[in-house]
């Protein structure tokens, strides 16, 4: 996790822990004794964020919810994607969404004028979604029994993968504009995800990229990842996608 960029800062401050809460995650701690070390303050992070993710499969599962946790650096084309397959399923399933962003309603705004039940949720400092922020707004959302959720993540191909959502499904999306490396740099993303999208693939004629060194690359971070190939903005392999996300909630 990453301690040096602030998000540390973040959890400590914007969540308004409770005395006990932090007494929890053993931060109070730091105020009387020895100070823990890094190490031990993310392990109770991420062992907390893990009970609430817990908490939220529950939730999902009882209401029969089918979640996605769609993660990406920035501008891969996450919401673009929302906004593409919303359109073509909106009148087949009931769809909410949850749109991470350090700042700004750009992207919910995008959601919410498609007629979708949206919440922003601004983290500021902080680079990912926690699992207790997710289980706060879905709690609020009213979302339909036998419907979709996608979860926008801030765009960051590192701290997220630490966080577990309760979602159903991760899918880690890049676009043939980040280079066929990426898999081998960010593995962790690739590992914890179940579905990798290769997005703009229009833009292959003008790139040096590879789209099967980034498959083989990411498959050698995690063999069982299934793959899409898509352009959200020509509509190329829309369908296939498509149809899987429905035969997801059939199951
Ligand atoms: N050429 C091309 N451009 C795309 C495609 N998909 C998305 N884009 C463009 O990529 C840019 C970023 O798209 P967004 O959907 O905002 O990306 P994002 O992942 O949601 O970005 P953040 O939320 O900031 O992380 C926009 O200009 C999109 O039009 C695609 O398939 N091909
Ligand atoms: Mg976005």
């Amino acid at each position: 996790m990453c301690g040096s960029c602030g998000c540390g800062d973040h959890h400590k401050h914007s969540h308004n822990l409770s005395h006990e809460q932090m007494h929890a995650l053993g931060m109070e701690h730091h105020h009387h004794h020895e100070q823990p070390s890094v190490i031990e303050i993310e392990k109770d992070i991420l062992s907390h964020n893990n009970n609430m993710a817990e908490r939220i499969r529950g939730y999902l599962d009882a209401k029969n919810i089918y979640a996605f946790n769609l993660v990406s650096s920035p501008g891969s084309g996450k919401t673009t994607l929302l906004e593409t397959t919303i359109k073509a399923i909106k009148s087949k399933i009931n769809i909410s969404v949850i749109e991470g962003d350090q700042r700004t309603s750009n992207d919910a705004d995008r959601i919410m004028n498609l007629g979708i039940n949206t919440v922003q949720i601004n983290t500021e400092t902080g680079c990912h979604l926690e699992a207790g922020e997710i289980y706060d707004t879905i709690k609020q959302m009213n979302i339909p029994e036998s419907s979709l959720l996608f979860i926008e993540n801030i765009g960051n191909l590192v701290c997220p993968a630490l966080f577990d959502l309760g979602e159903n499904e991760r899918i880690v999306m890049i676009s043939v504009t980040e280079g066929d490396d990426k898999p081998l740099k960010y593995p962790y993303m690739f590992e914890s995800a179940q579905t990798c999208i290769i997005n703009k693939i229009d833009l292959l004629p003008y790139l040096q990229c590879d789209i099967e060194r980034i498959k083989q690359n990411a498959l050698s971070i995690n063999p069982h990842l299934r793959f899409f190939e898509l352009s959200v903005t020509q509509g190329i392999g829309m369908e296939n996608w498509i149809s899987y996300l429905l035969q997801q909630i059939q199951t």
